[in-house]
Formats: structure tokens, C-alpha cells, sequence
């Protein structure tokens, strides 16, 4: 789809480079040419070839041809029925100032990060749980809104595996640049195994002080598999095999991890995510070890009966 609308965008180029190059010779030509004198009946024939010829005619001519190459690509980002394997569906739910990725056909849920699989369509529903925000991923196809009570739907089908990168395209407040997505496009098989290590995913909570802290304050907005319900901010299910936190301001490392915890709010000012001041750095250091398990199950783990 991104390669049909670059296609439009050359062919658009190209077009107004022939334009410029017309116009700018007929304005050099009648600068040059010798004034010739016209009679009143000739100066009307004249005036009336350039407004049919360049009022009408050209117009017209340029508009069909714009639509031509134009509502063919509108036409393949639409979730139209189509034939044989049918598209993955997926829900994702822009937010100040993160996106919630959810897969309703196995129930995996993410943030931040969306994984699809190579060469098969995929219909993003999109909408948003505050302010509008447009879902964008340039290498892969067009924007659309994402609209509080609404839901739009996008249709998307990456040609080859990889990492492109995802951004809100609708201004939503101060952080809005700071809603980066990983977006990335799996082999099929890859994919099945993604999904597959996220289904029915469940974790123990973390022992002691951090535990107890956790489960009080931010098990209250987070959810965690098998440890927590909250639905305000990110899943954390799978937090450890994401690249970056806060949507893209920061790697997700050992050390980025623990800086996040910390500065969160200066990292990313005005998030609703509260500080952690009044925790003691034991405490925190304990919350980003337990975080740093949070990842899909094993292999082994599936097998297990
Ligand atoms: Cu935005």
C-alpha cells in the first residue's frame, strides 16, 4: 500500500514537472517572440482556444488522469471482502501517549509494539481512548484517525520481514511526539510462535516489599498475566522482550529499565504514571528485577502439562 501511494506521489511529481516545464517555455517564448499585430475577430479565436484548450481541456485531462492512478490506491488500503486467507485482525487503541495492541483471535494483548506476519493482510481496527491520535506507519501504507467512539479500520499487508517504524500522526498533547510503535513483520511461522508464546500467558508476583508494592499501586492502572487487572496503562504481560519503554523514549535495558523507573516523569513529562520518589531505590531495583522476567513462556513451559 506505502508503495502505491509513493507511486501516486511520483506520478504527481512527475506531472507537475512537466507542467512547470511547459509553462515556463510558453513564458519564455512570449517574452522573445516579436509582438505581431491581431485583428479584434483573431483576438477573440485566440482567447477562446486558450480558455477551452488550457481552462477545460487541461484540467479535465489532469484530473482523470490523477484519479486513475489515485483511486486505485485508495481502494487497496480499504478492508474490502477479499478472497481465500483472510486478514488478521487486529485492535489498536491510541492513548496519551501509547498505543494498546490487542489480537481478539488469541486474545494476546501488548503495547507498544505490533508484530504482524509477512504477506498477509491485516485490517487494523483503530480508535482511542482520549484525544485523536492517526495510526502511521509510513514504510507500510497510509494514516488514519483514531477517533474517541469510533473505529476505523486500515488494512495493511507487510511484503517483507523487518523493523519499521510507527508514529502517532495527529497532534495529542505535549508528548505526542514521544508515541513512537515498533512495528515489526515476522515470517508466518515466526508469527504463529509469537502469538503462541503470549497465549494464556501467566506470571507470579514478585516476592516481598516488591511485591506488596506492586500489587498496591501499580498493579492498580498495570496489568500483569496472572498477577494484576489494571486497564489505564500498558499491559506489562510481555514487557521484557520490548525494545524501548515509554513508546520509544528510552531502551529497554537493564539499565534503561531502572532510569525509567526513576525519571519516568522527567524522561516523559506529564505522563500519568506517578513518581516514585517516595520509594526507596531497593525497592525499585527489586520491581525491575521482577519486570525483567515478564516475557512469553518458553518452550519447555508449553509442553509442561
Ligand atoms: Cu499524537
Amino acid at each position: 500500500m506505502a508503495r502505491e501511494v509513493a507511486n501516486v506521489w511520483w506520478a504527481m511529481f512527475g506531472f507537475a514537472v512537466l507542467v512547470l516545464l511547459v509553462v515556463s517555455g510558453l513564458w519564455i517564448h512570449a517574452m522573445l517572440r516579436q509582438p505581431r499585430e491581431t485583428g479584434a475577430e483573431q483576438a477573440r479565436r485566440i482567447n477562446r482556444r486558450w480558455i477551452i484548450g488550457g481552462g477545460i481541456v487541461l484540467p479535465s485531462a489532469s484530473i482523470v488522469a490523477l484519479l486513475a492512478f489515485g483511486i486505485p490506491a485508495g481502494r487497496s488500503m480499504l478492508p474490502l471482502p477479499i478472497e481465500g486467507e483472510q486478514p488478521l485482525r487486529v485492535e489498536v487503541i491510541g492513548h496519551q501517549w501509547w498505543w494498546e495492541v490487542r489480537y481478539p483471535e488469541s486474545g494476546v494483548v501488548t503495547a507498544n509494539q505490533f508484530i504482524l506476519p509477512v504477506g498477509r493482510p491485516v485490517d487494523i481496527e483503530v480508535t482511542s481512548a482520549d484525544v485523536i491520535h492517526s495510526f502511521w506507519v509510513p514504510r507500510l501504507g497510509g494514516k488514519l484517525d483514531m477517533i474517541p467512539g469510533r473505529r476505523n479500520t486500515l488494512r495493511l499487508q507487510a511484503a517483507e520481514a523487518g523493523v519499521f517504524r510507527g508514529q502517532c500522526s495527529e497532534f495529542c498533547g505535549t508528548q505526542h511526539a514521544h508515541m513512537v510503535l515498533h512495528v515489526e513483520a515476522l515470517k508466518q511461522d515466526a508469527f504463529a510462535g509469537w502469538i503462541e508464546t503470549r497465549t494464556d500467558l501467566s506470571h507470579q508476583p514478585a516476592g516481598g516489599v516488591a511485591g506488596q508494592v506492586f500489587a498496591d499501586r501499580c498493579g492498580q492502572c498495570h496489568r500483569v498475566a496472572g498477577v494484576s487487572d489494571g486497564n489505564r496503562a500498558p499491559d506489562l504481560s510481555d514487557l521484557a522482550t520490548r525494545p524501548t519503554l515509554g513508546a520509544g523514549v528510552i531502551d529497554n535495558d537493564a539499565e534503561g529499565l531502572r532510569r525509567w523507573l526513576r525519571e519516568h516523569q522527567s524522561l516523559k513529562h506529564g505522563i500519568a504514571m506517578p513518581s516514585h520518589d517516595d520509594l526507596s531505590d531497593e525497592t525499585l531495583d527489586q520491581i525491575a528485577d521482577w519486570l525483567e522476567t515478564l516475557g512469553p513462556r518458553t518452550k519447555q513451559e508449553q509442553t509442561r502439562p
